[in-house]
């Protein structure tokens, strides 16, 4: 009776270790605003619209803590133009350095430290983003690693954490403006009194000959 006593108190802590590790993977992503707390990984627009989104991580470890963050979003600048980014901070968890770093072509750095350290199971706010979309196509902002000397996710033992990171992408699919049904009936009646008009004075035309 001990024995299977002591193997089902082995199974429940190897299902309980199993259950922890799958509820602990760190990773970053955006959130489109009005943000509804989840990922997103697609995105459709029209040329001229403008969205922002929000940069979270999710499940940071709790020992050792990270006490640095820094990320990298890289677009597509012929697609869609960067208005603003900047890392977020209500105080809750005190950054004392937020330095962006905006590239110019189709990439843009936030870093920041927190000299107590992050932990937290949930989700921290790293920083928030605005675009507008200049033009139609498909493209994909794209989150990664900084690679600028120094930054990323460091715990307080200056390990760096950005390999234990999931980066989740999202897809952006850029449409024209539709043209509205009025102008497309208005269009299509030009066209026609185009088409009358000469055929009316190719008939004149045949007519005078005869
Ligand atoms: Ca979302």
């Amino acid at each position: 009776m001990e024995k299977r006593n002591f193997l089902i108190g082995v199974l429940v802590s190897f299902l309980l270790s199993m259950t922890v590790q799958a509820g602990a993977a760190t990773s970053v992503w955006l959130d489109l605003l009005p943000g509804d707390g989840n990922p997103d990984v697609s995105y459709s627009l029209l040329v001229g619209n403008t969205f922002s989104a929000d940069v979270f991580v999710s499940e940071l470890p709790e020992n050792p803590k990270i006490y640095t963050m820094a990320f990298k979003i890289k677009y597509d600048p012929s697609q869609v133009n960067l208005l603003s980014a900047q890392v977020f901070d209500d105080g809750s968890i005190g950054w004392p350095f937020r330095p962006s770093y905006n590239y110019g072509e189709g990439e843009v750095d936030l870093a920041a430290g927190s000299p107590l350290g992050v932990a937290h199971s949930g989700t921290v706010k790293l920083g928030t983003l605005e675009f507008q979309c200049i033009a139609p196509g498909l493209s994909v902002l794209d989150l990664e690693p900084t690679d600028q000397t120094g930054w990323g996710f460091y715990t307080g033992a200056g390990v760096k954490f950005d390999d234990q990171i999931t980066w989740i992408d999202l897809e952006l699919r850029q449409t024209p403006v539709p043209v509205p049904a009025s102008l497309l009936l208005l269009g299509f009646g030009l066209v026609g009194v185009v088409c009358v008009a000469r055929k009316q004075s190719g008939t004149s035309q045949n007519s005078s000959r005869i």
